[in-house]
């Protein structure tokens, strides 16, 4: 029924693994002299930990000390036995760098080919990735995990969409990984060539990497004619593999067996109630190059409540809602980008893609958004383009609270990124 038998295991049984392995893994940090340092003068040691909540009790890590650390200050073996690095794609500053040794890359695999198990991939598919095969982990992370399983798998790379469609169609794809923006942009141009991609051979998309709302989940179904599983994971964590969707579509189970997850309160650092937001903060289980312990991630989530139908007992956290470093504040409101994508995602006439300009006038933070219009409804006539142009900030205001400008352009227009969307640009 499930890939590894740890996927139904008792609430107990996955906090009893959590304790002694969390035990093991303050053990195996305090070799790095990072953590020898930060443990030490926390006055924790691997008897801290007796029950699950005790986690509470360790120092928290964040981005700046892993920039801090950079290249080697968080390494816990001898460099002999490491075996591949990764780097994060540095969408906030400068980027991190993860080690693995065999074992991480073995286990990452193995949670990776639990994942594509979960979201209902087997090893008849045929797999194509579509992420670069570089520092970024989409490429080899998903790779990894999609072979384990016994896929037939692609490692087609980014961008390059008749090179994707001829390997497709050529070999009868079953299953694509995709980043959301860039399964949106291949389907129009796809839609423009007259080709109707909901004749593919492709039943399932993985999407994840980026923040995007239901309604764009709802998009990728429906132009590319497949079901999409939401995938999450940051390369802190290993890269993809830490939380990812079943087949009831409804939130990501994070993987507990491999990792702790809580969600924090970000100004008090104190746990959130049950089911409300806040930040996602993880510690990894089984990680012997680099353990990391109670890393910020700054995604916003929650847990959801309750228990999935598919039987899985690792709790689900429900579609990250953004970054905390994303947060917009304009004329004194808080904003949020994926607010901005939810309701012009569910307005008819836009298009796929948008940006969100931020610029200065006056000393104060202005926001411009920029719509992409779908081309029957890009006509000539200026007072129904003026009217859609009203409508679009009169439902923005009812979200946001405040009215931006907004601005209609043509389809495919806006420029396309080969990895994760840009949504928010500063001008200044
Ligand atoms: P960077 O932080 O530089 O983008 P990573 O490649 O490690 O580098 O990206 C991890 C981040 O990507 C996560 O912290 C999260 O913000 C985002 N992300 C990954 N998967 C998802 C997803 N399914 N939904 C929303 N955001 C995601
Ligand atoms: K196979
Ligand atoms: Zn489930």
């Amino acid at each position: 029924m499930f890939y590894s038998p740890k996927e139904g295991w008792s609430q107990d049984a996955l906090g009893a693994t959590q304790v002694s392995r969390l035990r093991e893994t303050l053990k195996q940090a305090a070799k790095s002299p990072f953590y020898h340092a930060r443990l030490a003068e926390a006055g924790v040691s691997p008897e801290t930990i007796r029950s699950p909540e005790d986690i509470r009790r360790l120092p928290l890590t964040t981005k700046d000390d892993l920039r801090s650390a950079y290249p080697m200050g968080m390494c816990s073996v001898p460099s002999r036995e490491l075996i591949r690095l990764h780097a994060s794609s540095g969408t906030t500053g400068t980027p991190t760098a993860i080690l693995y040794t065999k074992n991480d890359i073995q286990n990452w695999a193995s949670l990776m080919a639990r994942s594509l198990y979960a979201a209902g991939v087997r090893p008849e598919d045929v797999f194509q990735n579509t992420s670069g095969y570089g520092l970024f982990t989409g490429g080899l992370g998903i790779h990894y995990g999609a072979e384990m399983l016994g896929c037939l798998t692609i490692p087609a790379g980014s961008g390059n969409t008749k090179r994707q469609l001829k390997l497709i169609r050529d070999f009868q794809v079953s299953v694509v990984h995709i980043i959301p923006s860039y399964a949106l942009y291949m389907g129009s141009v796809l839609v423009q060539e007259g080709i109707d991609p909901r004749e593919l051979p492709i039943s399932r998309a993985v999407i994840g990497a980026e923040p995007h709302t239901e309604a764009v989940r709802s998009k990728v179904e429906s132009l590319l004619g497949l079901k999409a599983f939401n995938s999450y994971g940051l390369s802190e964590m290993n890269g993809p593999g830490v939380a990812f969707e079943c087949e009831e579509q409804n939130g990501m189970h994070v993987w507990e067996d491999a990792f702790v997850a809580e969600i924090l309160n970000p100004e008090t650092l104190e746990p959130v109630d049950e089911g409300e937001i806040g930040e996602l903060v993880m510690t990894t289980l089984t990680r012997e190059g680099m353990p990391l312990v109670r890393y910020r991630t700054r995604d916003l989530t929650r847990f959801i409540p309750g228990r999935c139908p598919c039987g899985r007992t690792h709790r689900r956290i429900d579609r990250i809602k953004g970054r905390a470093d994303d947060m917009l504040i304009i004329k004194g409101v808080n904003i949020y980008p994926m607010q901005i994508e939810q309701v012009l995602m569910n307005i008819r006439e836009v298009g796929q893609n948008y940006v969100i300009e931020i610029f200065q006038d006056r000393e104060m933070d202005q926001m411009r958004i920029k719509v992409e219009i779908r081309d029957e409804y890009f006509v000539e006539d200026m007072r129904a383009l003026q009217a859609l142009q009203r409508r679009i900030a009169s439902l923005l205001r009812n979200e946001i609270l405040i009215t931006p400008k907004v601005e209609l352009v043509q389809h495919n227009s806006l420029p396309q990124t080969q990895g994760k969307a840009q949504r928010v640009v500063r001008l200044d």
